[in-house]
């Protein structure tokens, strides 16, 4: 957020406007010299320096135009979308979305667009930023063991798009054929701290959602727009956990966000922060003070914010069951200093009373009031279990106890339920943080205690234990009992 001083405005608007004054004198010399940014002369050459995302390269700052050498390789691969779900990616350079390419405005591109000789098709690319048929997929169209070469000059500064656009094009761009190109103005961006490159894309496989194996491209439903993934940066997690982006209170942070689709248009928003500055569309607008900036296929924005206090920033394409079920989900952690006047925190845990509200006080996690436990049958416990479980457990670890890859470990086959009866029920009674490993994928989040009784937490975990291929453990509410006495 700005800070804003109200008292020296005046003073403000006096400097800006000399300055405002004299840089209009320098940019208008600079205009007259090129009247058109074609006219920009270049000053020797240079290898482009590409970066996988989240990184960008350095910014041009303020060197000349150059020739710049870009070398990009297409590279067809097998990746991981989430956990045990196999796709065959195409990319440019490796990655989705494909490297990152920084250039400024005058630069002259000669593009070296290799096709790797163990690809199986021909590819091409064509840039948002080139002025010129199909943005240089004519001139591109390559074969696997080839190298073409194209040149173009930047005429405008923005952020920019790149994809494949052989037929069929949404297939190569549903692969993961898409990138961002950068043209920076005369002598480049404003500084900040940080800077990343985050992109979205929709995927639309065989299996649903979480369906193990090699899962092949399904044309009908990127057809029906009907993706079972929608993610940053080419698969779910690729920007959460140990992945975040990181940045320190204080620091202004600038996101390079594009949009490769094929299909989807997005809504990015930060849970927790507000854009400063957005560059609407990656263009030459900004917009002060957005929530939430619409992202079109094809399409870029930058969104430049400071980070006031410390904590887990989630970014989402606020569709949002893309976000929490189909994998748009990133997050930037923030660390440094508190600031409780920005952000308080958790104030009070108070009671809320309606009028005429049966409960009287909150019954301690140590002290659930004891009731009479009548004896049950295995058949009771797991009926009533199952009530509890759709109640409390559901909405994290899902129905099936699958639970939600990065966020909420499954309760299915869970090696780590099975291995322990009694810190499962400490679990259940005390809560959980800290960081687990699952079935070999780490968890570092946080279970608050449930407040159920020594029943019904017996009868729950007793149905865990017997559902989707768990132990069969049964657990008394002697055993509970034991646990929370320790
Ligand atoms: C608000 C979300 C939430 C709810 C509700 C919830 N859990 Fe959890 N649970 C978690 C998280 C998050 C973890 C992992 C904590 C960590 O990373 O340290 C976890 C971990 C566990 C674990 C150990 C890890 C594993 O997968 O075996 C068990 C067992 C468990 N929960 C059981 C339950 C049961 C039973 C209930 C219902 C009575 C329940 N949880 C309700 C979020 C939740
Ligand atoms: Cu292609």
């Amino acid at each position: 957020m700005k800070a804003r001083n109200v008292k020296n405005l005046g003073q403000i608007l006096m400097m800006s406007g000399l300055l405002v004054f004299l840089s209009s004198c320098i940019n208008s010399n600079k205009k007259k010299e090129y009247a058109d940014t074609g006219e920009i002369p270049v000053n020797r050459e240079m290898i482009a320096e590409l970066t996988s995302p989240p990184h960008v390269p350095t910014p041009v700052g303020k060197r000349l135009a150059k020739k710049l050498i870009v070398k990009m390789e297409i590279k067809e691969q097998e990746g991981e979308m989430v956990n045990g779900v196999r796709y065959i990616y195409w990319t440019f350079g490796g990655t989705v979305p494909g490297s990152f390419i920084r250039t400024r405005v005058g630069d002259e591109v000669e593009f070296h667009l290799q096709n790797h000789p163990d690809n199986k098709l021909p590819h091409n690319i064509d840039l948002h930023a080139v002025n010129g048929p199909g943005g240089g997929a004519e001139s591109s169209f390559v074969a696997p063991g080839h190298e073409k070469v194209f040149s173009f000059k930047t005429l405008n500064p923005g952020l920019y798009v790149y994809h494949c656009a052989t037929a069929p094009v949404g297939m190569h761009i549903g692969n993961g054929m898409y990138g961002l190109i950068l043209v920076e103005p005369e002598g480049g961006l404003p500084p900040v701290d940080k800077e990343y490159y985050i992109m979205q894309g929709d995927f639309y496989t065989k299996g649903a959602y979480g369906d193990r194996g090699l899962q092949p491209f399904d044309m009908q439903k990127a057809l029906d727009e009907n993706p079972d993934y929608v993610v940053f940066n080419g698969h779910v997690g690729a920007m959460t956990g140990n992945n975040a982006i990181t940045a320190k209170v204080g620091e202004t942070v600038r996101l390079f966000v594009g949009n490769g689709g094929p299909n989807l248009v997005s809504s990015f928003h930060i849970i927790g922060e507000i854009f400063d500055r957005v560059h609407i569309e990656g263009g030459d607008r900004i917009n002060d003070i957005v929530q939430t900036t619409l992202i079109p296929a094809g399409g870029a924005a930058i969104v430049e914010f400071k980070v006031d206090v410390p904590g887990t920033f989630i970014l989402v394409d606020h569709s949002i069951f893309r976000a929490f079920n189909k994998g748009a989900l990133a997050q930037l952690k923030v660390e440094g200093e508190e600031d409780k006047k920005i952000y308080s925190g958790e104030i009070e845990d108070g009671i809320y009373l309606p009028e005429g509200g049966g409960v009287q006080s909150m019954p301690a996690v140590k002290g659930v009031a004891e009731v009479d436990i009548p004896a049950r049958s295995l058949e009771e416990q797991m009926e009533f279990g199952k009530s509890t479980y759709m109640q409390t457990c559901f909405a994290c670890h899902q129905s099936e106890g699958q639970g939600i890859p990065n966020a909420f470990p499954p309760l299915a086959k869970s090696d780590y339920l099975n291995a322990d009866v009694d810190r499962a029920i400490g679990i259940v009674l005390h809560g959980l943080s800290g960081e687990i490993t699952v079935n070999g994928k780490k968890y570092n989040s946080v279970m608050t205690a449930q407040t159920l009784n020594d029943d019904e937490i017996a009868n729950v975990l007793t149905y865990v234990y017997h559902s989707w291929g768990n132990s069969k453990k049964v657990v008394t509410p002697a055993m509970v009992k034991e646990v929370r006495d320790q």
